[in-house]
């Protein structure tokens, strides 16, 4: 009997708003069409119980958590997931994931006193990314978007910040693509399953790599 291929790890980063969500659901519905067992996952994953903290902490801006901490919980709200995540992929199911580590550096990394690689530290060690689709937006668009405003981040200057910050990761990695979220959604999604589908073809018999 031929050994399961392990599923792929696709990651969906961007400003908010940019469509993440909508676009990692209507990925891994195609992906189930296509009989490619896969799952979502998103972060923060907002049920645990660093989740329901990170959670009061980008509702309330009263919330005053020190930027270290609250960084160190986000990473902790990924390291929870470790197990489950590499038990999913070894079992042959693709992750897409909504938000991961990179939202982490680059969130924490654009505030004052914070430094990008004091922020990636608490990272390395989790699996690494096969495939990073970041979804870009100009500042015009992005300020259009329905509901931009109502957590903690969502203000102009900060996405302005976290949008260049993105884009030196996306040129320091081999593993990201560019694509512009201004299309329509169906666009996008074509654009994401193509490349995804080929990743997943490609990654079957490889070793998950590691963020250091
Ligand atoms: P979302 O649920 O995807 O809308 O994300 C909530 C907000 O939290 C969003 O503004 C991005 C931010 N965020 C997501 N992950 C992290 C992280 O690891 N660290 C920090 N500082 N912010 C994050
Ligand atoms: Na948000
Ligand atoms: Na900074």
């Amino acid at each position: 009997m031929s050994p399961i291929k392990r599923g792929a790890l696709i990651v969906i980063e961007g400003v908010d708003r940019s469509g993440k969500s909508t676009q990692c659901k209507k990925l891994v519905q195609s992906l189930e069409n296509r009989k490619i067992q896969s799952k979502l996952l998103n972060f923060p994953d907002r049920m645990t119980s660093t989740g329901k903290l990170i959670n009061e902490y980008l509702k309330n801006e009263e919330c005053t958590l020190n930027d270290r901490a609250i960084h160190l919980l986000f990473s902790a709200n990924r390291w929870e997931n470790l197990e489950k995540m590499k038990t999913l992929l070894y079992d042959g199911v693709t992750l897409v994931v909504d938000r991961y580590s990179y939202s982490g550096i680059v969130f924490s990394a654009v505030k004052k006193n914070m430094n990008l690689e004091w922020c990636k530290q608490p990272e390395n060690g989790l699996p690494k990314p096969d495939l990073v689709f970041l979804l870009t937006l100009s500042q015009e668009e992005m300020q259009c978007r329905p509901g931009f405003g109502s957590e903690r981040y969502e203000n102009v200057v900060f996405q302005r910040e976290v949008a260049n910050m993105y884009d030196q990761l996306c040129d320091e990695h081999d593993n990201w693509e560019r694509v512009d979220a201004a299309g329509s959604i169906d666009d996008v999604h074509d654009k994401l399953l193509d490349k995804c589908v080929s990743k997943i073809e490609e990654v079957g018999d490889t070793p998950l790599g590691i963020l250091n």
